[in-house]
């Protein structure tokens, strides 16, 4: 009974499995009954022709009919099935029956399936390596919404009303959102900040966590914004925190990052949720600090020899106010805090020039990261 394309009920992995093992078994066995150009010819329209071949059918019959949570498993499946039915139409040739092989199933002479490994992804890769650094340092991760509140974004990090960063050129809002009050009103976080805030509502101090996430701003992308970017946030929490543990602490992890050889520098900053605060600098792993590349000027760090990494700065009092029922009084807690961009010091460590080129998805890019 030549081969017909079933209508699938069942879209479960296993059955999909089944139905494209049947089709291939098909079409091998049907390879090896061609004895004559025209048989061939048939053989070949019989599967591929565009009008109503069966691989056409397939699209149909088994994409089409998808549920729409398996549509991706279909997808890939029915994609993998015409790659292999490809392979034995194109390998079919006119024989003379002596071919046959014995076992049915499989013909170990033709090509297997490469299925390519996929590579971690260089910005995901940096994340987890200065992720590690904390941990080791005995840090938990926390992570939390992407689409947050006014309130955590914005308020409980002490920035005033009308602060800049608060409005549309600055800020993706969710849409529909004015008949709420300000604080309630929905947004892409613009930093991981707001996961310490909702962090110390559920724990009491001492508390020690970094985050690492997605953000998004309103930014137009070029080659070194991306509307969509990582972040790692730090906080230290606890009785007697000083600035000097968050030197000693950021030196440390810098250290453990760039190499035991690169120097730290703190450069006083200002942030709204930190005071004082300060930009850490750290001795360009380029270029060793001298500015220069070969003859040539070192641009990672416009020969300065410093690459600035990081924002930081003591937790400002006005931000425990928020959680001070939960154990942060200003009076008797202190702590610090710190945030870096992840995918800029990707760009440094990998020498890439363009940050649009992480997220294309271009695996000719991708793969040279595995
Ligand atoms: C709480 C208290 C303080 C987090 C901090 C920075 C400095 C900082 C920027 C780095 C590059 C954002 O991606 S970036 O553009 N961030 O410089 N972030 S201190 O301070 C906090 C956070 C939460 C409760």
């Amino acid at each position: 009974m030549a081969y017909t394309v079933p209508k699938l009920t069942d879209y479960s992995p296993a059955s999909l499995e089944k139905a494209a093992a049947e089709c291939i078994a098909a079409c091998q066995t049907e390879s090896r009954e061609v004895r004559s150009d025209a048989d061939l010819k048939s053989f070949r329209d019989r599967w591929m022709a565009r009008k109503n071949g069966i691989l056409t059918q397939i699209n149909g019959l088994w994409l089409k009919g998808a549920p729409k949570e398996a549509k991706r498993e279909a997808g890939m499946r029915v994609n993998q099935l015409k790659a292999r039915i490809t392979e034995i139409v194109e390998a079919a040739h006119v024989g003379d029956g002596t071919a046959a092989l014995t076992s049915e199933s499989a013909d170990i002479s033709l090509p297997g399936i490469r299925r390519p490994i996929g590579a971690e992804h260089p910005v995901i890769k940096t994340q987890n390596e200065i992720v590690a650094v904390f941990q080791r340092l005995g840090y938990s991760v926390a992570e939390g919404p992407v689409v947050e509140t006014d309130y955590y974004n914005f308020e409980a990090l002490n920035f005033p009303p009308n602060h800049p960063a608060r409005d549309t050129q600055d800020t993706l809002f969710i849409a529909g959102q004015e008949s709420k009050p300000q604080r309630e009103r929905l947004l892409l976080r613009t930093h991981t900040s707001p996961v310490q805030i909702r962090t110390m509502e559920k724990m009491r101090p001492p508390i020690r966590i970094v985050i690492p996430g997605k953000v998004h701003r309103n930014d137009p992308p070029d080659a070194s914004h991306s509307p969509m970017f990582h972040q790692i946030e730090g906080l230290a929490v606890d009785t007697d925190i000083t600035f000097g543990d968050l030197k000693g602490t950021l030196d440390h992890a810098m250290k453990a990052l760039f190499g035991s050889s690169v120097k730290t520098h703190f450069r006083p900053s200002f942030f709204p949720f930190t005071e004082p605060s300060a930009e850490l600098y750290v001795t360009c792993f380029i270029c060793g600090g001298s500015g220069k590349r070969g003859d040539g000027p070192c641009r990672p760090c416009k020969q300065t020899g410093w690459i600035e990494v990081l924002g930081c700065g003591m937790v400002d009092p006005n931000v425990f106010e928020f959680v001070k029922d939960n154990g942060y009084d200003p009076k008797r807690v202190s702590g610090f805090a710190f945030g870096m961009g992840v995918d800029r010091l990707a760009l440094l460590k990998y020498g890439v020039d363009d940050i649009q080129l992480f997220f294309q998805g271009d695996v000719r890019f991708l793969e040279q990261f595995g």
